[in-house]
């Protein structure tokens, strides 16, 4: 039997839990602290895109680019990592560098967080641990590109991925060109209503845009048509004190979505060989956009490194535009 704790350790348990630990634990960069205390707009980045989207050196190149498109439009990017057990919310260009390379990272999502920073290992957080870190920071925007959704055979599986419950419980708006179609999009809009998640499409159609190409045959329950609307969208959400999040689903540009079809034939093959692998859990997602990245011979490396910039430009303008409203 568990003996009970004094009061004096409890009391010591609790205090070091608000202070000492809680600073071990999580650490945001100067430059992320004064952006957030000047009321200056910041975007926040994940991680797992670096760990276990994109092979080396594409995952380095695209992660300092995002990084120069956000700053590029006077906003502060605040990647979000973990190393050595500690959370960090902003990187240096060293610490981006590890993670690039760092082979022993694991994906983390909210499940996975406790385990982690118990150990003092390293990890690409995934959208979930992102919203969860950049929440705790104050963060409002966060982009990236691709979010995790109910798999195929999801109804039977319940591989539904933990971004949907954490965009139903955490206020911050992801900025995403929708979801793969390796996923049942169809069941991943209705999981988000379920969720209380306010959808919108960014551009003029309501059109629900499956990451490589534009539209997936599924609409969005509303659209924006620019960063202003999204802004007054957010706003809203954070003024009900509602604590859940937006997702803006920003279309691939034109000039992009060619290949998509292309793409579309890599995916179903990718899946179906996944299934025969007996890949599953938190392995499929990274398997599957690998097997696609070859499939294709990089051509969904390069759609997806140009519609992280994209995204990355959108969500800086929507940043900007809700630092404005909230002076
Ligand atoms: N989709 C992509 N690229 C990615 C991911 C999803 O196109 O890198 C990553 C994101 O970090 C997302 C995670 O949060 O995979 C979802 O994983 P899962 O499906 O296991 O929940
Ligand atoms: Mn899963």
């Amino acid at each position: 039997m568990l003996r009970k704790l004094s009061s004096s350790l409890r009391r010591h348990i609790s205090t070091s839990c608000r202070s000492y630990r809680y600073d071990k634990l999580f650490k945001v960069h100067p430059s992320v602290r004064e952006a957030l205390a000047e009321h200056r707009p910041v975007v926040a980045l994940e991680s797992t895109i670096i760990t276990h989207g994109m092979p080396y050196p594409h995952n380095l190149s695209t992660a300092k680019e995002v990084e120069a498109i956000v700053r590029a439009k006077g906003v502060t990017p605040a990647t979000v990592g973990i190393l050595d057990g500690t959370i960090h919310v902003g990187l240096s260009p060293e610490e981006l560098d590890f993670m690039s390379r760092c082979k022993t990272a694991l994906k983390v999502s909210r499940r996975d967080l406790p385990y982690v920073i118990s150990k003092g290992l390293s990890g690409g957080t995934t959208v979930s641990g992102t919203m969860i870190a950049a929440h705790r920071a104050g963060i409002h925007v966060f982009v990236t590109g691709g979010i995790g959704g109910v798999h195929r055979d999801g109804e039977n599986s319940l591989d539904v991925s933990a971004d949907l419950t954490e965009l139903g419980r955490t206020p911050i708006a992801v900025v995403s060109a929708g979801v793969k179609s390796i996923l049942d999009i169809g069941r991943t809009l209705e999981f988000l209503e379920t969720q209380g998640v306010c959808v919108a499409t960014y551009g003029k159609s309501k059109s629900f845009p499956a990451f490589f190409s534009p539209s997936s045959g599924f609409t969005s329950p509303y659209s924006v048509h620019n960063a202003e609307e999204a802004a007054e969208l957010i706003a809203s959400t954070l003024s009900l004190g509602l604590q859940s999040g937006v997702l803006l689903a920003v279309p691939i540009p034109e000039e992009h979505a060619a290949a998509g079809q292309e793409i579309e034939g890599a995916i179903q093959a990718a899946v179906t060989e996944a299934r025969l692998k007996g890949i599953c859990g938190r392995d499929v997602t990274p398997f599957i956009l690998q097997r696609v990245s070859e499939l294709t011979e990089g051509q969904s490396l390069q759609g997806n490194i140009a519609l992280i910039h994209n995204n990355a430009k959108v969500g800086s303008e929507i940043a900007c535009a809700l630092s404005e409203r909230m002076k």
